[in-house]
């Protein structure tokens, strides 16, 4: 058992009393918050999200605001991803890269205005590089960490739940478009997303101090469909085969081998950070991919702080960045980032702590 050491450094989410008071047990670290992770039951608060309504305190999608003339442009230099069509109330998904074309996060892109994006950020410091950007390229944009912090509503139940606060409007919400509004009084954006594949909305509070009160509105609303709260699901994110960049990615990462070459637009400006590498590394083809691992054993292994080594025919070619017990594969299942000379359909040997344990090689997602 161990508590918090509060410190003015390690900020709280507006809705860390909530979690606190709904029995928050266990937490991680990110964009240096305190995200909550469990409330004592993971089976059975995976199961809610898989087939009920699940709420989490995901604060700590911190938002990067660009607003002024140059926001736009700041936002694509920003984004190999082109935003050129996107519209106002729309989000795109976008992996940000470093001129090296290494991820260095993957935010949600929200247009908010023509002269006011957000960035939703994953786990590193955009903050920074953002300002660096506008200052040595010149432009009119001011880059701020707003006072807005995101709550998710996810399962196949969320949509009854959201509908329920704020009207039957939300059904037509399409994925990743949002809607500013008020829910009593209390200004928030709702948009479609979220980060589990069970369906559900994000409900971003733009007002910190009344954290606990959209919580407990939710909360409320939510009793006929068995609302509880939960967090990010590990086990149901990696049989859907989304991606935790900082986890499954290390310095050296590019978005095609994760699979997010997709969301990578090589006919963008030349001024896109990164872009120049991106197009290198797509002609010249990646050295390594992302692949499902299926585990031998029937008890639950979880991966702990360190990657494990994958061998096949003896040589290492790669990592095990995830590995978690699925309940609905009833087995443990993991991510490879190995070399792109290993395909799937391959049996591997991951060297466990516990040691050696076969594993077969599947295309992703699981599920
Ligand atoms: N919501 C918000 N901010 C976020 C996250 C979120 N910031 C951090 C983190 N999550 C960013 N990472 C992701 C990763 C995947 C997705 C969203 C955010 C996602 N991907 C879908 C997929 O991969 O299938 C769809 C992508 C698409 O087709 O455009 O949803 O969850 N506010």
């Amino acid at each position: 058992m161990f508590s918090v050491f509060p410190t003015a450094r390690l900020r709280p989410s507006p809705f860390y009393e909530s979690a606190v008071a709904e029995g928050m047990t266990a937490a991680s670290i990110y964009n240096r918050m305190i995200m909550p992770t469990s409330y004592g039951n993971r089976e059975a608060e995976y199961w809610r999200l898989i087939n009920g309504v699940s709420q989490w305190d995901v604060g700590v999608e911190r938002q990067v605001q660009l607003k002024g003339p140059d926001a736009g442009k700041l936002a694509q230099i920003l984004s190999p991803r082109d935003l050129s069509k996107c519209k106002v109330g729309q989000g795109k998904y976008v992996p940000l890269c470093n001129h090296r074309g290494t991820i260095i996060n993957d935010p949600i892109v929200l247009k908010l205005d023509e002269d006011l994006y957000w960035l939703s950020i994953a786990d590193s410091d955009i903050w920074f590089w953002a300002s660096a950007l506008a200052a040595e390229r010149g432009l009119n944009v001011e880059v701020s960490e707003p006072d807005v912090s995101p709550m998710a509503i996810q399962g196949p139940k969320a949509e009854d739940v959201v509908a329920h606060v704020l009207g039957d409007w939300v059904r037509e919400l399409k994925y990743f478009w949002f809607k500013e509004t008020e829910i009593a009084g209390i200004p928030v954006a709702v948009q479609r997303s979220g980060w589990s594949k069970q369906g559900g909305f994000e409900i971003y509070l733009k007002d910190g101090t009344k954290g606990t009160q959209l919580w407990n509105i939710f909360k409320e609303a939510g009793q006929p469909w068995g609302i509880g709260p939960g967090a990010p699901a590990t086990a149901e994110r990696t049989e859907s085969g989304l991606v935790s960049v900082g986890g499954d990615t290390d310095d050296m990462t590019n978005p095609f081998e994760v699979r997010l070459g997709k969301y990578v637009d090589l006919d963008v400006p030349d001024d896109v950070v990164g872009i120049k590498a991106l197009r290198r590394i797509k002609a010249e083809g990646v050295a390594r991919h992302q692949l499902g691992l299926v585990l031998e054993g029937g008890v639950p292994a979880p991966l702990g702080f360190h990657r494990e080594d994958i061998l096949h025919e003896g040589v290492k070619v790669g990592m095990m960045t995830n590995c978690v017990w699925s309940p609905r594969m009833m087995c443990n299942i993991g991510y490879a980032l190995i070399s792109a000379s290993v395909p799937a359909g391959e049996t591997v040997q991951v060297m466990r702590a516990t040691g050696p344990v076969l594993a077969k090689l599947v295309e992703l997602p699981f599920l």
